[in-house]
């Protein structure tokens, strides 16, 4: 863009240059009445001052023609405009010391700024140029994959980034990606993003881990999975607290599982109880306490089950999420638990849904760990470790219907 400024009587005779020096195309940009001459502000006389502008690249101009109608780009147009206007302006205004050089230097300072800030906003607009054709070829990928995301209930803030980073790779590679690549880069940016949280399972460092969540989750049907293979598969000696004597059948259900696999189980009524459960446990290497299932979306029942959980010595508290829950009642859930510190997550019932989304939501949401996933009624079987790839091959091949 090529910007020039005229001072003269009247418009007219500004219109007249304007036409002859740069052509039928240059837009009046800004007219004032401005003093020229005269001795500290004294018998200076009225003119009009009058920035005209006119686009370079106008001799060679295809491309622009045909450009489809783009409001990015028509705001990026509109935006040098009114920048170009406000900065002539400033840069017009009559200055106010006699002294030339030094005037004369600030002028082209000023004109340097312009200059700058022209190139600044000509390099961005053929950046969002670069971006608004190649989204265009890409639209179909894209949409497609923005679709299968928001099927899969995942935020809308995370597709909109995933979406705006494959644009820009696309963008400094200078290519089109075709479908595949499309997916390709989904999987590999989602995978990048969650990496930070995963591997990290419950720490072998602890001697107690809480199992905490809402009712019918499966926590204590998880317990029994876990402690199958902490005793089976690695020979440890295992311990169960249970504290869920809101339900008839709880204490139970858990007392069927230690049973079976030959653990000593303690049950506690309150807060006062634990010393004496873990005095009688003193000998296992790993103790894993049920707790009862409550709406855990009401913070004061949080607090309740929270008191239970103090021990003297290492422990962790997991909680245990079913995929069968609501993405919204979830994220409550995982927002109370997160201001009592507890950091590390894991997902039950994964084979009734072909919904995935809430896993990464809750992750990147709350910067919880992952540990497992659980997916079946089986006990020993159905569970395994989170394991960042293949959930997010499963969230990207999961068919809803
Ligand atoms: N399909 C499926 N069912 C599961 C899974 N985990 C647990 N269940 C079932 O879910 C139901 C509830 O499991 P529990 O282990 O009793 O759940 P809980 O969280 O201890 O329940 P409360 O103690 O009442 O809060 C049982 O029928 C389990 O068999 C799973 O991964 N998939
Ligand atoms: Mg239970």
């Amino acid at each position: 863009m090529r910007v020039k400024r005229y001072v003269v009587n009247a418009l007219p005779e500004a219109v007249s240059l304007i036409r002859s020096e740069l052509g039928k195309d240059a837009v009046i940009l800004n007219t004032k009445e401005i003093k020229v001459g005269g001795f500290m502000g004294m018998f200076s006389k009225k003119k009009m001052e009058v920035i005209a502008a006119i686009e370079t690249n106008q001799a060679n101009p295809p491309a622009q023609a045909q450009r489809a109608p783009n409001p990015q780009v028509d705001a990026a147009v509109e935006q040098i405009l009114q920048s170009v206007q406000r900065t002539a302006t400033a840069v017009m205004e009559p200055p106010p010391a006699p002294l030339i050089d030094e005037q004369e230097k600030k002028r082209n300072e000023r004109e340097q700024f312009i200059i700058d800030e022209i190139r600044d906003l000509k390099e961005y607009m053929v950046t969002l140029s670069k971006k608004q054709s190649q989204s265009t070829e890409l639209s179909e990928h894209l949409i497609a994959l923005s679709d299968h995301l928001a099927e899969q209930e995942m935020d809308s803030q995370w597709i909109e980034r995933l979406l705006n980073e494959i644009l820009d790779k696309q963008t400094e590679e200078g290519t089109s990606y075709n479908k595949e690549q499309v997916w390709e880069q989904a999987f590999l940016l989602l995978e990048a993003w969650l990496q930070p949280y995963s591997g990290s399972g419950i720490s072998d460092q602890v001697r107690v881990v809480h199992f905490v969540g809402p009712t019918g989750v499966g926590k204590t049907t998880t317990i029994a999975k876990l402690a199958a293979e902490q005793t089976i598969k690695q020979g440890k000696k295992v311990g169960f607290i249970t504290s869920d004597t809101y339900r008839i059948a709880a204490v139970d259900q858990l007392r069927t599982y230690a049973n079976i696999l030959n653990v000593p189980m303690e049950v506690v009524f309150s807060q006062m109880d634990l010393p004496r459960a873990f005095k009688q446990l003193e000998e296992r290497e790993l103790i894993y306490m049920d707790t009862a299932g409550r709406n855990f979306r009401s913070e004061l029942h949080v607090s309740e089950v929270n008191s239970l959980l103090q021990t003297s010595e290492p422990s962790e508290t997991v909680l245990v999420l079913s995929m069968t829950g609501k993405t919204r009642d979830m994220a409550a859930v995982a927002d109370h638990f997160c201001k009592y510190g507890v950091r590390k997550v894991l997902f039950t019932k994964l084979d009734e849904t072909s919904v995935y989304g809430a896993i990464f939501n809750l992750i990147m949401n709350y910067e919880l760990l992952p540990t497992y996933m659980a997916s079946g009624q089986t006990v020993p079987d159905d569970i395994e470790s989170f394991k960042v790839d293949s959930y997010i091959r499963q969230l990207l091949r999961s068919s809803v219907s």
